[in-house]
């Protein structure tokens, strides 16, 4: 490690030697990688720095490289067609399916024996699958949805927990050329209820609970709730036995899974695809009060998750792939399950609760299985942090090589803590920024890159990003501004599900060749990039985004409430979570018991949006600062949190 101190960011030199989890504020640590891993890394300095320069010079012939890298069933006319600006096309005219690649291909090579999946439940229990038992068990269930009358385009919305089943699920789809929608066990009746209505499902796949931190979180009743009166769509409901629960079957719509596949024969044709036949559509949140339901397809996904694997994860042999991200986030769909599998590596599924039973789970598993790379969120490294050194040193990480981390900016010493004592200083840490749109990782150190805590370092090969004020110009090092990506990548999001003509005003506002992330950035004088949150009204409570809207509609269908508006607050573990400012409805703005009020609120704000959705705090206010054409001001809200005097009733210009 080496230290350099000062001037960077215009910050006050620090002269003397601190111990290496002592970050003092000014002070600059780089981190440069160990030999041994740029004598065996995929991809060396050189080699880095070429990949640049001819993914400059020829970014279509770079990513057509790749794509050559995976089988097709037939290969493309041309690599990208962008004759309608800023609808891509990729790889138009090929023929695929990333289960081919993921799966089947793997059936004929050394893979066949290797282990696809090992997965732990909370409480302890395994099952291993190697690629050729997942390759039937997934061939099982596409002959099984096949049989229930599914085909290509069909809509199939995954209710899962992180069971093995919820993988063959996913896998089985593809296969078929459905579409899956995996929404989070941690979302509320409702909102599985909008989301299985809007993709106009036909089957809804779920368990009848799971695990987590002790307790058995009960999936099948939500179901039924979600589907009682409306949903007319589904007709049929898979019910994983996972938690043994005495659940409510309903006779014509229900069946169990195990019943489902058991007299299914294992192998199955895999479906031939489009490049850009959808793959999944995965809903996020956005400034409006409706989640997107974001779709990604067949050809350029595989492409980008094959180069990110290949190259960032620098994939071995003999890696153990933990990724802890769930199901109903863009990570497990990405490096959970399909990047994982297309580079032909072992990935490590988790049911339960880091803590259960105690703050060493984690680190438990790492040494039981030997995992070589750990890819998890900087919430989940703070809320382990918190518990302290003792849990780590408990076992032997020595297997680690890599580290990586996403979904919201990690603090330094955050990094440092990971760095040290989950590292033992040994690991490059790969701090990675994506987003559900960009379906792979687009700004990410190497292994090998010289690293500075905190700086997500520099896009991949192939990918390029400005950082601009609000009129699309670049703004100079040091200056905080709006990330954009400038040059279509194979990854990208193919639309918004059933809002096509929301697609280019959301995410091209400056037009094409000028994607707006919606985050905020800089970019200091070593060129390497610094995130620093969401630009929109979008907040990121433990990882998952929540647009303050969805939440503040939330709070008003309450007949308690008159209006709300919601912001996103600072919080150790969580990174940011939410505040609520109320007015209240003359009725109860009457009633002494607030604290009732708040939990009424509290249950009423679970049920709706779910427990994903912390609500720190609540503040009863008479008004809300409003612009005049009756926009809530959110930034005099937060001036407010700060401190500030400000008139809440007044109206302000935006
Ligand atoms: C993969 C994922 C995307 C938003 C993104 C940004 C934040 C993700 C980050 C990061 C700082 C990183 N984000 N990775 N911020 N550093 N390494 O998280 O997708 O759920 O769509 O969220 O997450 O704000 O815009 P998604």
């Amino acid at each position: 490690m080496e230290r350099r101190t000062g001037m960077k960011r215009g910050l006050p030199r620090k002269e003397n030697a601190m111990k290496e989890t002592d970050m003092a504020y000014g002070e600059e640590l780089v981190f440069r990688p160990l030999p041994q891993l740029v004598i065996e890394a995929n991809v060396n300095p050189q080699e880095f720095a070429t990949a640049q320069a001819s993914a400059k010079a020829d970014n279509l012939g770079y990513w057509e490289d790749a794509a050559q890298e995976l089988d097709w069933f037939n290969k493309w006319d041309v690599v990208l067609d962008d004759s309608e600006a800023p609808r891509y096309q990729w790889f138009k005219g090929a023929q695929c399916n990333i289960v081919y690649n993921a799966l089947d291909r793997h059936i004929t090579t050394a893979n066949k024996n290797k282990l696809a999946l090992i997965w732990e439940g909370e409480a302890g229990d395994t099952k291993k699958y190697t690629y050729y038992e997942l390759y039937r068990e997934v061939n099982k269930l596409a002959n099984a949805m096949r049989s229930l009358g599914l085909g290509k385009g069909d809509r199939v919305v995954l209710y899962m927990p992180l069971i093995p089943q919820t993988m063959m699920a996913m896998l089985a789809c593809a296969k078929i050329g459905a579409v899956h929608c995996a929404v989070f066990a941690g979302f509320s009746a409702k909102a599985l209820r909008q989301r299985i209505t809007e993709v106009e499902a036909k089957l809804v796949v779920t368990a009848d609970g799971f695990y987590r931190n002790g307790r058995i979180v009960n999936l099948k009743a939500t179901v039924d709730e979600a589907l009682v009166g409306g949903c007319d769509c589904v007709e049929t409901v898979v019910v994983v036995n996972r938690a043994k629960l005495d659940v409510d079957m309903g006779e014509a719509r229900d069946i169990w899974y195990d019943a489902l596949v058991r007299q299914e024969r294992s192998d199955a044709a895999t479906e031939i695809m489009n490049s850009d036949d959808p793959l999944f559509i995965l809903h996020t949140s956005g400034t409006t009060g409706e989640p997107k339901g974001i779709v990604h397809g067949h050809a350029g996904y595989m492409v980008g998750l094959h180069r990110s694997l290949d190259w960032v994860f620098d994939i071995k042999p003999t890696d153990i792939f933990w990724c802890t991200g769930d199901m109903g986030w863009i990570t497990g769909h990405s490096y959970v399950v399909y990047g994982p599998l297309i580079a032909g590596t072992t990935t490590v599924m988790y049911e339960g609760h880091p803590l259960y039973p105690q703050a060493d789970r984690m680190w438990d598993i790492v040494a039981r299985y030997g995992v070589t790379i750990l890819y998890t969120a900087p919430t989940v490294i703070r809320m382990l942090m918190r518990y302290g050194n003792q849990y780590p040193r408990m076992h032997d990480l020595s297997t680690l090589r890599l580290l990586a981390s996403v979904g919201e900016p990690i603090s330094p010493d955050t990094w440092l803590w990971f760095y040290k004592f989950i590292g033992h200083s040994q690991c490059p840490i790969l701090d990675t920024w994506w987003q559900t749109e960009t379906g792979g990782c687009m700004i990410s150190p190497f292994p090998v890159s010289v690293l500075k805590p905190g700086s997500v370092h520099r896009p991949m090969p192939g990918i390029e990003v400005d950082i601009v004020d609000e009129d699309g110009n670049p703004v100079e090092a040091g200056v905080a501004g709006n990330l954009i990506v400038t040059r279509p990548w194979p990854s990208m999001l193919l639309d918004i599900f059933g809002k096509p003509e929301l697609r280019d005003a959301t995410y091209w506002p400056l037009g094409p060749g000028k994607y707006w992330a919606g985050d905020i950035a800089t970019r200091d004088e070593d060129g390497l990039i610094w995130i620093h949150g969401r630009s929109d009204d979008v907040m990121n409570i433990a990882g998952h985004r929540i647009g303050n809207v969805e939440l503040e509609n939330a709070f008003l269908t309450h007949k308690a409430v008159a209006d709300a508006a919601v912001i996103g607050i600072p919080d150790k573990i969580k990174g940011e979570v939410a505040k609520a400012y109320i007015v209240l409805q003359a009725e109860f703005a009457a009633l002494d018991d607030r604290n009732e009020i708040i939990r009424m609120l509290k249950t009423h704000i679970r049920k709706e949006v779910g427990p994903v959705a912390v609500i720190r705090s609540m503040e009863f206010v008479e008004a809300l600062p409003r612009t005049s054409s009756g926009k809530i001001v959110r930034r005099v809200l937060k001036a407010r949190e700060a401190g500030v005097q400000v008139d809440l009733g007044a109206v302000v210009e935006d």
